[in-house]
């Protein structure tokens, strides 16, 4: 996966106009220049337990992978509890509380817990202070949390709704995310979903994840794996190919 990881980072930074020091985060790994990592939506070792724990007719809508250069503040990725979906995500080096290591604060993903931790300000906005932290003056390692050191092959899997943080970072701190979403069924589950489409659509830029989601080397599914011919569908009929890589501009 490092190999794989140094390619692509190498390549996305020669076809980026960064600054020195500026680092990048987010791209994709549905890549004919990341065969492994790619695959690895289609090994049991990432999609068994997703399935059971969301369904087995759950779609991985995100493969990504990140090189962080400092910290991430409190946060959630969701707030809309009728999307049911699931971050796996795997450290690339050794995670430890001073070095990296993902924190949850356990049940953050249910209410009232998690709005209560939004209303009181935990999540940080870019450019503010984080108004709880501030005002109680702790630092974002004072929270009570759980920790997960981490070796690289683990994966740890939580629901995105869950608030999440990590500190002590450090330049190019790795990691690869492949993330399923639960097959809505209820209507107010599909009400939600075909909001994130049209949301998606109208504001794929704003995300800065680089290169093709849904790559055509990924769609065109030359073994005829059976599980991705499904996700390509519900992904092509839910609309997410369309809004994710319409708008992209494609790397390679
Ligand atoms: O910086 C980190 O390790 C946390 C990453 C994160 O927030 C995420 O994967 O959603």
């Amino acid at each position: 996966m490092n190999t794989e990881f140094d390619r692509r980072l190498a390549s996305i930074l020669e076809e980026s106009n960064l600054e020195e020091n500026q680092t990048l985060n987010n791209w994709t790994n549905r890549t004919p220049e990341t065969p492994f990592i790619a695959s690895l939506l289609e090994d049991p070792r990432i999609y068994l337990h997703s399935e059971q724990l969301i369904g087995e007719d759950s779609v991985p809508v995100h493969s990504n992978a990140n090189s962080y250069g400092t910290n991430t503040n409190w946060h959630s990725d969701r707030t809309d509890h009728n999307i049911c979906a699931i971050k796996n995500v795997m450290y690339l080096q050794s995670t430890t509380a001073a070095r990296g290591a993902l924190r949850v604060i356990p049940g953050s993903h249910k209410n009232p817990l998690h709005e209560d931790l939004l209303r009181i300000g935990l999540r940080h906005i870019d450019g503010e202070k984080d108004k709880f932290l501030e005002e109680s003056n702790l630092s974002g390692e004072d929270i009570p949390c759980y920790l997960f050191n981490s070796e690289p092959g683990d994966i740890i899997t939580f629901n995105e709704l869950t608030w999440h943080a990590a500190f002590g970072g450090y330049r190019d701190r790795r990691t690869c995310t492949f993330n399923f979403y639960r097959n809505p069924k209820a209507p107010e589950e599909i009400e939600a979903m075909k909001k994130e489409v049209e949301y998606t659509s109208k504001n794929n830029g704003r995300y800065g994840t680089m290169g093709l989601q849904y790559h055509p080397w990924w769609l065109e599914n030359p073994d005829h794996n059976s599980r991705r011919a499904r996700w390509i569908n519900w992904l092509k009929e839910w609309g997410f190919v369309d809004a994710y890589d319409s708008q992209k501009i494609e790397l390679k």
